[in-house]
Parts: C-alpha cells; sequence; structure tokens
C-alpha cells in the first residue's frame, strides 16, 4: 500500500492536472445529493470532490451519510488538509445561503444522536423527504436499514466486504499506474461490482427493498447511498437513485432547476477534461 503522503501527492497531481485545462464555469443546481465521501479514509478521492464543489451551486445540498468514515478513523487515523477542505466548503455552503441537509449513515452513525438539530442552515436529520421541482417526493435515507432485506447470506457479505477492501487496493495502485501514463481515472472496483453475479443479485434486492420502502410511506421515489452503486432507475413505476460515493465512482445525483434528476460522475476516464457528464436523465410530472 502506497504511504499517507505518496496518496495524498498523487491525488493533488492529478487534480492539478485537470485544473490547469482552464476554469468550469458555475453550474446552478437545484438540489445536489453526496453520500459515502468517507473523509478519513486513504481512498476517499477528497481533491476530486473539492473540484466538483467549486464547480457546483445549489439551492439545496442533501448530504446522505458516511460523510466522515469514524469506523476507519477508529482503525487507523489517516486524515490530510484536503479532507478538513472538504469540510469547511461544506459547512460553507450553509453559510452562504444553501440549505444543507445532513442524513447520518452508518459509518457516521454517532450523529444519529442528534437528530433532528439545526445550526443555521444546516440541519441534521435521521431522513428526509425532499420534493423536485417537478413535484415528486422522494425519501431521502442513507440506506443501511435495508441490509436486513438483503443479506440472506452473511458470511459471502462479510467476504464481499474484504474483497471490496482488495478491489480498492488494486484500485489505487491501477491509478497511480493510469496517472503516470496520462490517463484518466478508472474505476476497477466498479468494473468488478457490474460484473461478479453475487453483486448483482445484492444490488437487485438492495434497489427493491429501497423502492418499497418509498413506496410504503406513499412517495414517489428515493435518494439512497450506501451500497456505493450510482444509479438512477425505477421499480415498479418508484424512481430509485442512488448517488454513489466519493472512493470509487465519485458521483452524485443532480436535480437541474425544471426539476430533472441527473446522475453525474466526476472522473470519467474517456474524457478526463470533461465538465461531469450527465449518464442518464428522467423527469417525471407530478
Ligand atoms: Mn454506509
Amino acid at each position: 500500500m502506497p504511504g499517507g503522503n505518496a496518496h495524498t501527492h498523487e491525488t493533488s497531481d492529478y487534480a492539478a492536472s485537470r485544473m490547469s485545462l482552464g476554469p468550469r464555469p458555475t453550474f446552478h443546481a437545484r438540489a445536489v445529493f453526496l453520500s459515502d465521501i468517507h473523509l478519513g479514509s486513504r481512498d476517499c478521492h477528497a481533491d476530486l470532490l473539492l473540484e466538483f464543489l467549486r464547480s457546483v451551486r445549489a439551492d439545496e445540498l442533501i448530504l446522505i451519510g458516511d460523510i466522515v468514515d469514524i469506523w476507519s478513523l477508529q482503525r487507523s487515523f489517516y486524515w490530510t488538509q484536503a479532507h478538513t477542505d472538504v469540510l469547511r466548503a461544506l459547512l460553507a455552503r450553509s453559510r452562504d445561503g444553501t440549505r444543507v441537509i445532513y442524513v447520518p449513515g452508518n459509518h457516521d452513525a454517532s450523529f444519529r444522536d442528534l437528530c433532528p438539530a439545526s445550526f443555521g442552515e444546516l440541519h441534521i436529520r435521521r431522513d428526509y423527504v425532499h420534493q423536485t421541482a417537478a413535484g415528486l417526493r422522494l425519501l431521502v435515507t442513507h440506506g443501511d436499514e435495508f441490509d436486513a432485506a438483503v443479506q440472506c447470506n452473511r458470511w459471502l457479505a462479510s467476504l464481499g466486504s474484504g474483497l471490496y477492501d482488495v478491489a480498492l487496493a488494486l484500485n489505487r495502485a491501477l491509478n497511480g499506474l493510469r496517472r503516470m501514463r496520462g490517463r484518466g481515472y478508472w474505476s476497477l472496483a466498479g468494473f468488478l461490482k457490474s460484473r461478479i453475479g453475487n453483486a448483482v443479485e445484492y444490488v437487485r434486492r438492495f434497489e427493491t427493498a429501497a423502492a418499497e420502502a418509498a413506496r410504503t410511506r406513499g412517495l414517489d421515489g428515493i435518494v439512497c447511498g450506501h451500497i456505493h452503486r450510482p444509479r438512477l432507475t425505477q421499480h415498479d413505476g418508484i424512481l430509485y437513485c442512488n448517488d454513489g460515493d466519493w472512493v470509487d465512482s465519485c458521483s452524485a445525483i443532480v436535480e437541474q432547476t425544471d426539476g430533472s434528476l441527473e446522475l453525474w460522475q466526476w472522473a470519467d476516464a474517456s474524457q478526463p477534461a470533461s465538465i461531469s457528464r450527465p449518464l442518464s436523465g428522467l423527469a417525471r410530472a407530478a
């Protein structure tokens, strides 16, 4: 494994090479959903997230858990200036007119004890209902509450999480090589996840359980994170949005001012210099 400084250095160089291609215009969104940032973990792409935060303004910034990885910090302490900068950038938004909603996840579950609480325009909630400009009402929750619905085999699940850590370590090494050869970020973990049968079944069960939770509450859809699998789709008429993560896919769900929802992937291997790319869009009249 690379040392902490080496990793930070590489990430900074990569961000700098992208920034040198010219300033990006600031994009205005109605809402931005982010989760699974995992500050305090060496896999967090804090530099890429800072780039993203500098490029997007939103009326509402919705943080859906695992923002600070307290589990990882307890195992081994890892923190860089970029991690502090991300926290500062998120808190700064709550002071400059952005309504910030923070729904804690399982890796930052200690903050659940605070729910509900408000500090100016920073609101900490156990869950939340967001209404889009198109009138859709979406349940916002981290998603670890659906673990029970998908874990038919605990042994396989814990093996899966061990393998996932190995894939992330390989991912770091691979992207170090790609940077040396002038190539953009590419997600090995994402590639593997999309091709392993058991993972596909796991994701399907998770999505079904999540969509069902929204349906039970009489809502139009759900925005969640937790499984690090960015996706924007429908399950039997219920909208399922997963904003992915910032340890692997570097993705966000973005609501445009007209109410359409998009999944953005910030680091794009084929177009490393591009402004984030809408993968797919979906809008439905209320
Ligand atoms: Mn989680």
